[in-house]
């Protein structure tokens, strides 16, 4: 308050002196041809006398180099200044403006200056200060570990301050504390690893599941402490994804079954069938392999039905005994045509199969010449038969010739039996052949002869075994003499 009325006072001080200056025009002044918006220019000189500058009403001057500028113009009062502000900024105060007389001579009066006071008020009531309460306790740490802050506080309320005051300081205080307990550590991810391989190069097509890649992290960045218990990491440690962009997989052809393309072959037993297969089980597909192999083949096709077998003749039976149907008496050796038959029988048709052609019996005429005694002609000799024993010492071997009867000059061409016509006659039977005896035998000569620079049998000479059993079947029993051997002509 003493800041705003000093000035004040300062300017009542200068007021009272220029009032109480001499008056003007008895002393000289500094002169300006110029007198323009309150301010002197062009000075014309010093120590004019003021009566001898403001000769001219434009012109101005100055009582010394600080000193305002003063019009020449005939003295008059200037406008009110603008009031002053007001003096105190609370409670009542006051405020003033002013005149001031300018220009040359006398305004009315003596006074170069007038003043208007007025009351004013900026605010109704001036602040008063509050005062603290007591401080709160203090509050406990902000920290359960490691330091943290404790802090108290106090109100602005005793007293409460007035019209705006408040109190001087702070309203709360803060501390450092410290625990003196270490805190735990909670987990922390660290980054994910790469993502591995794939499950597989390529893609199955048609296939839902792709294969999958996989990654995972590690909670130790850092690792949640053990003591004091940290938490873990929360969130899943690993990861999968789907291989996007694989290739498909190349599928390599199969062949599909074998289907037969054409009908069998026959239509009884077994036959060949054509069968034709596709790849397309599945077909090559990416770049795959063909099926390896071939896609036909021949295969035999089994109709489960016997095929007919044809009847086959057996060998004719012997000739049954000649004999002449009717008759009584004896026939043989005698020119009396009788009839014999023989048989034979349709083997093995089996399955529908053709029956034998032709006749299973068979007739025909003969002259029995059985047991008939007959003149008999030597035979030549046969070849020479086989050296026996084959491997024994000494072996040999044999010829014969033997005693063939000469038949009857019978007719050959007659009636038959029943008078059936013309007919050819067989003779039928075994005669007794009557011959010149040759050394005694009337039947047959037998010669014999050692065999001749014989190897001896080893296992490099073995004989294949049809022709041993050959050997023993035929040629003439080894006999060191002639021998008498019964001949049987009947079968010829
Ligand atoms: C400060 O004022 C509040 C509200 O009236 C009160 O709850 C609290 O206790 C006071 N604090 C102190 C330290 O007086
Ligand atoms: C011929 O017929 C007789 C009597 O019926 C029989 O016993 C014989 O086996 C037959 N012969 C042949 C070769 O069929
Ligand atoms: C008798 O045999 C001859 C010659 O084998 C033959 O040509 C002829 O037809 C036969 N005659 C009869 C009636 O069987
Ligand atoms: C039919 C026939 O030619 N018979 C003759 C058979 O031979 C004897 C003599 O060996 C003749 O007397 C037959 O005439």
């Amino acid at each position: 308050m003493e800041g705003v009325k000093t000035p004040a006072l300062l300017l009542v001080t200068i007021w009272l002196c220029w009032a109480l200056a001499p008056p003007a025009g008895a002393e000289d002044v500094l002169c300006y041809e110029r007198f323009e918006t309150g301010s002197c220019q062009d000075l014309l000189g010093e120590g004019v006398a003021q009566e001898d500058c403001c000769l001219n009403p434009n012109y101005g001057y100055q009582l010394h180099p600080e000193a305002p500028c003063q019009s020449c113009r005939p003295a008059e009062w200037s406008a009110w200044t603008p009031w002053s502000s007001c003096s105190v900024s609370c409670g009542e105060g006051m405020r003033r403006r002013s005149q001031t007389c300018q220009g040359h001579g006398q305004c009315q009066g003596v006074q170069r200056r007038k003043w208007e006071t007025q009351a004013c008020s900026l605010k109704d009531c001036c602040p008063v200060m509050g005062g603290w309460s007591a401080w709160s306790p203090w509050s406990s740490c902000s920290v359960t570990c490691a330091q943290g802050v404790k802090q108290r506080v106090r109100n602005c309320t005793e007293p409460t301050p007035i019209c705006g005051g408040s109190c001087l300081g702070h309203n709360s205080e803060t501390l450092l504390c410290n625990t003196y307990k270490i805190c735990p550590t909670h987990g922390n991810w660290g980054n994910w690893e790469p993502w591995g391989p794939c499950s597989a190069t390529c893609s199955l097509e048609g296939v839902e599941r792709k294969p999958t890649q996989h990654r995972r992290r590690v909670c130790d960045s850092p690792a949640p402490s053990s003591i004091p218990p940290g938490l873990p990491c929360s969130g899943a440690s690993n990861e999968d994804r789907t291989c996007a962009l694989l290739p498909y997989c190349p599928v390599d052809g199969s062949w599909s079954n074998w289907q037969s393309s054409s009908p069998c072959s026959v239509t009884c037993g077994l036959g060949r069938t054509k069968e034709k297969r596709l790849c397309n089980n599945p077909a090559p597909q990416h770049g795959g392999k063909a099926c390896p192999g071939s896609d036909t083949r021949s295969q035999f096709c089994n109709t489960k039905i016997p095929c007919p077998v044809d009847g086959q003749w057996s060998e004719w039976g012997k000739w049954s005994e000649c004999l002449r149907p009717g008759y009584t008496g004896k026939i043989n050796c005698q020119e009396i045509v009788g009839q014999q038959k023989r048989n034979r029988t349709c083997k093995g048709r089996s399955h529908d199969g053709k029956r034998c052609e032709g006749s299973y019996i068979e007739f025909r005429s003969c002259y029995n010449m059985h047991l008939c005694i007959r003149e008999g002609q030597w035979s030549e000799w046969s070849s020479w038969g086989l050296c026996m024993p084959a491997c024994g010492e000494n072996p040999i071997k044999s010829r014969k010739r033997m005693c063939q009867p000469t038949y009857p000059n019978y007719s050959m061409v007659t009636q038959g039996v029943g008078n059936t016509g013309s007919v050819n006659v067989s003779f039928w039977g075994t005669p007794y052949p009557r011959c010149q005896p040759i050394n005694g035998q009337k039947k047959e000569v037998v010669e014999s002869e050692p065999c001749l620079n014989i190897l001896p049998c080893s296992e490099e000479y073995e004989l294949p075994p049809f022709l041993e059993d050959h050997s023993a079947n035929a040629g003439p029993q080894p006999s060191p003499d002639f021998k008498f051997v019964e001949y049987n002509a009947g079968e010829a």
